[in-house]
């Protein structure tokens, strides 16, 4: 079954210079680039993407949280909503530093595999091979909430297929989404 997923280059990694080697990644597994462009996120845009969900404060809170423990450090924050909204305000900001590549990428499976392939979270856990564990390992908790500010993970994208279709409305207009073949699609059709 095809599904389609989101993929945004954040501002860091359209800075450093990464859009081409990132997006070919995904063309190189044979998943298919239907929708793809520049965008300078607005305010409405940013709040919208990075709206404050009781699961996703849950999930981040709990990632953070255990990664501090394991490291000994001490983290203070007790309220997984009071962390998630500021993150999310944090990511809101980031989001808007510059423009971003908005991709809607589709295939079998499109969402589990381009989450395995941008990595963990924290691209200090994320495994060589991966986007954030190949071109930004160096960035870690410790420095990102020491600074207080956002990791810079180079890219986001969709956790679900539910979000994939929500974060797809929202950067992509139903006419901005494409449909054609392309070589692989005699392999899985
Ligand atoms: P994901 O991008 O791997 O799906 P989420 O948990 O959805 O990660 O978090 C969204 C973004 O918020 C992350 O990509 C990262 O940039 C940022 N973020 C998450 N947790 C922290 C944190 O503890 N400190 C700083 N930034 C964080
Ligand atoms: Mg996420």
């Amino acid at each position: 079954m095809n599904e389609q997923t989101l993929i945004l280059i954040k501002p860091d990694g359209v800075m450093r210079g990464l859009i081409g080697r990132i997006i070919s990644r995904f063309e190189e597994t044979g998943l298919k680039i239907v929708g793809l462009k520049m965008v300078w996120a607005d305010d409405k845009l940013a709040k919208s993407h990075y709206h404050l969900d009781e699961e996703w404060a849950k999930n981040v809170f709990a990632k953070t949280k255990s990664t501090h423990e394991k490291e000994g450090k001490p983290f203070k924050f007790k309220d997984h909503m009071e962390f998630g909204g500021l993150i999310q305000q944090w990511n809101m900001e980031f989001l808007r530093e510059g423009p971003v590549i908005a991709a809607v990428i589709e295939g079998p499976a499109a969402v589990e595999i381009v989450r395995k392939m941008i990595g963990h979270t924290e691209p200090k856990q994320a495994a060589p091979g991966t986007i954030r564990g190949d071109f930004a390992m160096i960035e870690s908790y410790a420095i990102a909430n020491d600074k207080q500010r956002v990791l810079r993970n180079l890219a986001h994208a969709s956790d679900s297929p539910e979000t994939a279709q929500r974060e797809i409305a929202l950067w992509f207009k139903p006419n901005e989404v494409h449909s054609y073949k392309n070589a692989h699609d005699s392999l899985t059709e």
